[in-house]
C-alpha cells in the first residue's frame, strides 16, 4: 500500500481489467453500498505508473484509491469498503462466529477455486492439466455447496437475504464459469451436481449490483483468454 495520514477526500477509483475475478467483487461492493466510483481499465501488459506507484509490492489490480490513498488486495478492499461505509447492507455478518465462518469460506474460495482458475485459464493447450483443473473446481465446488447450505440457511445467499463477503468472493468467478462452461459443452457449476449453488449463480448475475460488471459475453471472455495466452 502507498501513501500515509488522512484520505484528502472521499473520491474513489478502481484500478482494474474488466474480466478479472478480483476486481469485479470490488466494484459490485460499491455499487451496493451506492458509492460511485471512477472506474479505470488497466492493460496488464503495460501498466499505468498509477498502478505501479499504488501497488509497488505486488503491481496487481484491484487497487481502490480512496482520496488519493490506496489499499490493495480485494478481501482487504472488500473489508475496508464494509468498515467505512458500515451498515446496510453489511457485507460481512455482525456475529463474530458467522464473522469469522465467512472469512473461512472467502479464503477457501481464494485457495481451491483461484489455483483451478489459474489452471483453467493459463494451462488450456495441455489438454491433461486443463481437465484436472475442471476436476478440481468441481471438487471445490462440491463442497462449496455444503457451504451455501450452512451459511444461507435457506436463504437466497451465502450472506442471507442479500449478497455478502463470500457471494462477492464467488462471484467475481461467473465470468470465466461461463466460458468454461461454453468450452466444457455443460454449466461449471452444474446443477444436476450442485443445484443450490447452480440457483445461487442464477440469482447473483441477476442481481441489478452485479449487471454489466459480471461478464455475461463468453465468447468476449473466451478471446481474453486466447490475448493472456498468447502473451
Ligand atoms: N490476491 C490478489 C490477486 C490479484 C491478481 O492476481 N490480479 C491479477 C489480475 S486477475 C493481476 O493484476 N495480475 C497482474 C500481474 O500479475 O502482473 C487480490 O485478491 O487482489
Amino acid at each position: 500500500m502507498a501513501g500515509a495520514g488522512a484520505a484528502a477526500s472521499d473520491e474513489l477509483k478502481v484500478l482494474g481489467v474488466w474480466p478479472s475475478p478480483f476486481v469485479i467483487p470490488v466494484r459490485i461492493a460499491l455499487n451496493m453500498k451506492g458509492l460511485s466510483y471512477e472506474y479505470v481499465e488497466e492493460d496488464l501488459y503495460n501498466k499505468s505508473l498509477l498502478l505501479v506507484g499504488s501497488n509497488p509490492v505486488h503491481k496487481k489490480v484491484p487497487v481502490l484509491l480512496h482520496g488519493g490513498r490506496a489499499i490493495n488486495e480485494s478481501q482487504i478492499i472488500l473489508q475496508y469498503i464494509d468498515e467505512l461505509w458500515a451498515g446496510t447492507p453489511a457485507l460481512l455478518p455482525s456475529d463474530p462466529y458467522e464473522r469469522a465462518t465467512a472469512r473461512f469460506w472467502a479464503a477457501y474460495i481464494d485457495d481451491k477455486v483461484r489455483s483451478a482458475w489459474v489452471v483453467m485459464v493459463f494451462r488450456y493447450k495441455n489438454k491433461d492439466e486443463w481437465a484436472e483443473g475442471v476436476a478440481r473446481a468441481g471438487e471445490a465446488l462440491d463442497t462449496l455447496e455444503g457451504a451455501f447450505r450452512d451459511c444461507s440457511k435457506g436463504k437466497p445467499f451465502f450472506g442471507g437475504d442479500g449478497i455478502g463477503f463470500v457471494d462477492l468472493v464467488l462471484g467475481g468467478y461467473l465470468g470465466w464459469f461461463g466460458a468454461f462452461g461454453k468450452i466444457i459443452g455443460r454449466r461449471l457449476i452444474d446443477p444436476a451436481k450442485t443445484p443450490l449453488l447452480a440457483a445461487w449463480e442464477d440469482r447473483f448475475r441477476a442481481a441489478d449490483v452485479a449487471k454489466g460488471v459480471v461478464p455475461d459475453d463468453v465468447d468476449k471472455v473466451l478471446a481474453y483468454q486466447q490475448v493472456l495466452l498468447a502473451r
